[in-house]
């Protein structure tokens, strides 16, 4: 009788470095994918998601096989309700062709509540079942735990150095940081006033696998956001590659700069558009860091550009998932505000006459993709000043981005975006008025809103609500020094005044 092993290989783990897949051996094991209901709608994913997931998996699963893997594949259409009932079904097709399986084998998955699951299918399934570490990632679990243990606070920044050197990244030959210093941030805040051409993206023309997925993701979720005809997705490793090629080549000069601009012209900028493939496994974080030291060694882009670019990948990146299995799963419970209430329907079509917002949302819902400064500068730092629940913007987020896996999206938006958790993530919150966003770009000229306007007719939204949010919270904005000044400034205007500005926000949110 064979010794065979199920490989289960999930919808993000599309790499032949996948742990579980590394050790396989075709002559005797066999791949299982699965497109199931509960991954599928969990959340109301944006169709791109949903498009990307299963081309890149079909396609990937193809690869396998022309490497001599057998595979089961399960398409949507098949019915399947989850992974479990996907590998149960496996077994027993094993078990009729007389190929029993002797264990279950996987990666570990990058969200607690599939974990969770499969901590239950040993018992359930009467099969052994293996969970292996995931080490894709450039800090493993343990070595982030080290890191954090016994300090009262996590900062990114030590983190991100202790990677440098980890890494040999940006590193001179004594061991300091090229150029003297570690973070060029300072010097990747300008504002957009269009002074610079936005080069065209590549442009991809999905081939016929991608073609029927698309058709059948059209007809399967009929309700979820996401342009289907603007799908320009790379599906495989060498796709993506050739986009991240793109980027070194003609964006990544600019991407430092530009890095927390907002444009009314362009959804991506300068930006790199590669965090889909990273977090499924189609591209390499340390390979796409080295390539960009490699472009900025030879002369083709500053040391701010790359020095940004690699902080987002080995800094950001690494730390947030240390985050979140560090504090899973309490941490999806954080909520330090109250915040209570519900999410405009609005979030689900963009229809709002905030033009930054509004452009945001929409370019979220059609394309699965905004950047980071959109995400959380405009969005979620509309949702902290409204008080918008914590738990449904999260499964926002999570629904909505391309890019949306529960260990990078929920740090991020609970965490940075939302201060839910404390300031375990960020030392201050990322709350704004409308000024920081006019700095930032130029959605302001072309607002019905006024930014230089806090009450009143056509004041901007942002400005009374970014005041209500210090007033509301002021005590427990007082104990962080740089949010301390802010209250202390707030605190020493005219009572009436103050009264009026929180007043005229409380009609704002009535008007949500
Ligand atoms: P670039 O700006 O070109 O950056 C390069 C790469 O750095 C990204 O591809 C990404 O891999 C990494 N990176 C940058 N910032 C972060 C960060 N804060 N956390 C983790 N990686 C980072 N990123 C996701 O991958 N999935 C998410 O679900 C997600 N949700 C977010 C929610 C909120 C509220 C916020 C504020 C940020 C979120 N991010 C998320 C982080 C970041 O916004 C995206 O990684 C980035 O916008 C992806 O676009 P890009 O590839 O063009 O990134
Ligand atoms: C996001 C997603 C979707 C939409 N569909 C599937 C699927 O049908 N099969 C699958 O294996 N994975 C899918 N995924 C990705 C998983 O949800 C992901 O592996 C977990 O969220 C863990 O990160
Ligand atoms: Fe956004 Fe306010 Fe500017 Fe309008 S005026 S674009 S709402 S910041």
């Amino acid at each position: 009788m064979s010794k065979s092993a199920l490989r289960l290989i999930l919808g993000d783990q599309l790499s032949f470095k996948n742990p579980a897949l590394r050790e396989a051996q075709a002559q005797r094991d066999v791949l299982l994918f699965a497109e199931v209901a509960e991954e599928a709608n969990h959340v109301r994913h944006n169709r791109h998601k949903i498009a990307l997931i299963f081309s890149a998996m079909r396609h990937f699963a193809a690869s396998c096989q022309a490497r001599g893997q057998h595979v089961i594949y399960y398409r949507y259409e098949q019915g399947l309700g989850s992974l479990e009932e996907a590998v149960k079904r496996a077994l027993e097709e094993r078990e009729t062709a007389g190929l029993p399986v002797v264990e279950v084998v996987l990666t570990k998955p990058g969200e607690y509540r599939l974990l969770e699951q499969m901590a239950a299918w040993e018992a359930r399934l009467g099969v052994s079942v293996r969970l292996l570490e995931d080490d894709r990632f450039l800090a493993s679990e343990e070595d982030f735990r080290d890191w954090a243990s016994g300090r009262k606070q996590l900062r990114m920044e030590y983190f991100y150095r202790d990677m440098r050197r980890r890494y040999s990244l940006l590193v001179d030959e004594r061991g300091g940081p090229e150029g003297g210093k570690w973070n060029y941030d300072s010097e990747n805040r300008r504002g957009w006033r269009s002074q610079t051409a936005v080069p065209e993206r590549l442009a991809r023309t999905p081939d016929a696998m991608t073609r029927e997925v698309i058709r059948e993701v059209q007809s399967a979720f009929p309700h979820n956001p996401g342009d289907l005809s603007q799908f320009a997705f790379a599906v495989t490793a060498e796709e993506a590659q050739e986009q991240f090629q793109w980027f070194c080549e003609n964006a990544l000069e600019h991407f430092g700069t530009y890095q927390d601009a907002l444009a009314e012209e362009s959804p991506w900028l300068f930006h790199s558009l590669v965090s889909m493939y990273l977090n499924i496994g189609l591209l390499e974080p340390l390979a796409v860091c080295q390539q960009v030291e490699a472009v900025y060694r030879a002369g083709a882009c500053s040391l701010a550009a790359a020095e940004g670019f690699i902080r987002q990948v080995l800094g950001w990146r690494e730390y947030v998932r240390g985050v979140y299995w560090h504090a899973m799963p309490a941490y999806a419970e954080g909520n330090t505000f109250g915040a209570q209430r519900p999410l405009p329907a609005w979030f689900w079509s963009g229809d709002t006459p905030m033009r930054c917002l509004s452009q945001a949302l929409k370019q979220t819902l059609d394309l699965g993709y905004a950047h980071h400064i959109q995400r959380l500068m405009v969005i979620g730092n509309f949702a902290l000043l409204a008080g918008l629940q914590v738990r449904e913007v999260c499964d926002w987020y999570l629904a909505v981005y391309v890019d949306a896996f529960e260990w990078v999206e929920l740090p991020n938006t609970l965490g940075m975006a939302l201060h839910g958790d404390n300031g375990l993530m960020a030392s201050k919150p990322y709350a704004a008025s409308g000024k920081y966003i006019q700095r930032q770009g130029n959605h302001c000229a072309n607002c019905v809103y006024d930014p230089k306007k806090t009450t009143g007719e056509g004041a901007c939204p942002y400005n009374s609500l970014y005041w209500r949010f210090i007033d509301r919270h002021q005590d427990y904005l007082k104990a962080n020094a740089r949010m301390g000044l802010i209250v202390g400034g707030w605190q020493k205007r005219e009572a009436e005044e103050r009264e009026a500005i929180v007043t005229w926000a409380e009609g704002v949110l009535e008007q949500l």
